[in-house]
């Protein structure tokens, strides 16, 4: 059974080593919050993806974390589960707020897998013992930087290239790295920075042939998608627009696209990020697991749910040690050759660095019933 005694919240800020520069703002460090659930005698680890402002969907860091310490955990904390999945009334019956609710259902996943001592992987039905990664790029300063961040990734063996793109940055990045790479798999992704207006835009980037366009048009949009998609010949990818396997439903039955990424956190954890797996499966349109800069807490996740036999295009998990000089976690993530090692022990497989944790950390808090 599946007891969940006690929890700790705990937040740090990990410096990034690049500036992460997308069409809603520039990044230059990470506020991870963290969850840790205490179940006998095993530990279940989780990372909150909701950022310090609402840039990428409406969800933010101070609003989730009410929500976990007040609304969430007291309705599982002293209480005892069949599964995680049996967790789900307990956190149903509540509007949105998928990432702070995706913090407690993905702690009691590693928690459950770690009491059955199965790699979560393979406990959510995966089969893969490593699994394709390319990488996301900010916005650069111009086409040489472009093409130049693109070649170190190319050489370390990135399976996929995507590049963030705004309204006025859009053709010159993708053509100049179309013209020094003819052959790489090649994305973009606009974070809702277009609209139907721009149609001409976008459908100047047709001749580049890219493997998708990831949400050029509103968050919460599935129908001038749907437009859009009618206009374009490259297949448009939905991210922000999809946060449950109902979404997923209607975006693909509307033809508002025909790829899913999957963020587990954004679907509000494991049990929904697979219904989008399955259902994107039955309408034949692959999936892949897009990333939230995530520590290694997060990662590990990711790594865990993109090893499902859907998810064909690769994924946003890169090598943790592009982004941190110092992880939360004790052991490397590290892609060779653009395939990233699946995590083998137990649940997601990684261990807290508990007293690097301790030196930064901005709050620790533990709750019991
Ligand atoms: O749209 O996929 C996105 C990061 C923050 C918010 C949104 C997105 C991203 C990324 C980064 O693209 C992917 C990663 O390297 O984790
Ligand atoms: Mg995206």
């Amino acid at each position: 059974m599946l007891r969940i005694e006690a929890a700790e919240i705990i937040v740090v800020r990990l410096p990034l080593k690049f500036r992460f520069e997308t069409s809603f703002g520039v990044q230059t460090e990470k506020v991870v919050p963290l969850l840790v659930l205490h179940g006998g005698g095993l530990q279940g680890f989780s990372e909150g993806t909701m950022e310090f402002a609402p840039m990428y969907r409406e969800e933010s860091i101070a609003g989730g974390l009410h929500l976990v310490r007040e609304v969430f955990l007291p309705r599982i904390l002293g209480k005892t589960f069949a599964n995680p999945e049996d967790l789900e009334a307990a956190l149903g019956g509540f509007r949105g707020n998928k990432m702070a609710r995706a913090m407690v259902e993905m702690a009691a996943w590693d928690l459950w897998a770690r009491m059955l001592e199965v790699p979560l992987g393979t406990l959510l039905g995966g089969r893969k013992t490593e699994v394709e990664v390319g990488v996301s790029l900010g916005i650069q300063a111009d086409e040489a930087a472009t093409v130049d961040v693109v070649r170190r990734h190319v050489e370390q063996g990135y399976r996929r290239i995507k590049l963030k793109i705004k309204p006025g940055w859009d053709i010159q990045p993708v053509r100049a790295t179309r013209e020094a790479f003819p052959d790489i798999r090649l994305t973009v992704d606009a974070n809702s920075a277009y609209t139907l207006a721009d149609t001409g835009r976008l459908r100047a980037l047709d001749e580049f042939g890219l493997t998708y366009i990831e949400q050029p048009l509103a968050w919460d949009d599935l129908v001038d998608h749907a437009t859009l998609q009618a206009r374009l010949t490259t297949p448009l990818c939905l991210d922000e627009s999809i946060t449950t396997a109902q979404d997923a439903r209607k975006g693909l039955a509307l033809g508002a696209g025909g790829v899913i990424n999957v963020k587990v956190a954004r679907v509000g954890g494991h049990a929904e990020a697979r219904r989008v797996h399955d259902i994107s499966q039955a309408f034949g349109a692959p999936v892949w697991c897009g990333g939230m800069l995530e520590s290694g807490v997060g990662r590990a996740h990711n790594i865990h749910l993109s090893t499902l036999p859907n998810f064909t295009l690769p994924g946003d998990t890169s090598s943790a040690s592009r982004y941190w000089a110092t992880d939360v976690i004790n052991e490397p993530l590290e892609a060779v050759d653009g395939l990233m090692p699946v995590p083998t022990g137990p649940g997601i497989g990684v261990t807290l660095n508990r007293e690097f944790i301790a030196s930064i950390a901005e709050l620790h808090e533990e709750r019991t019933a």
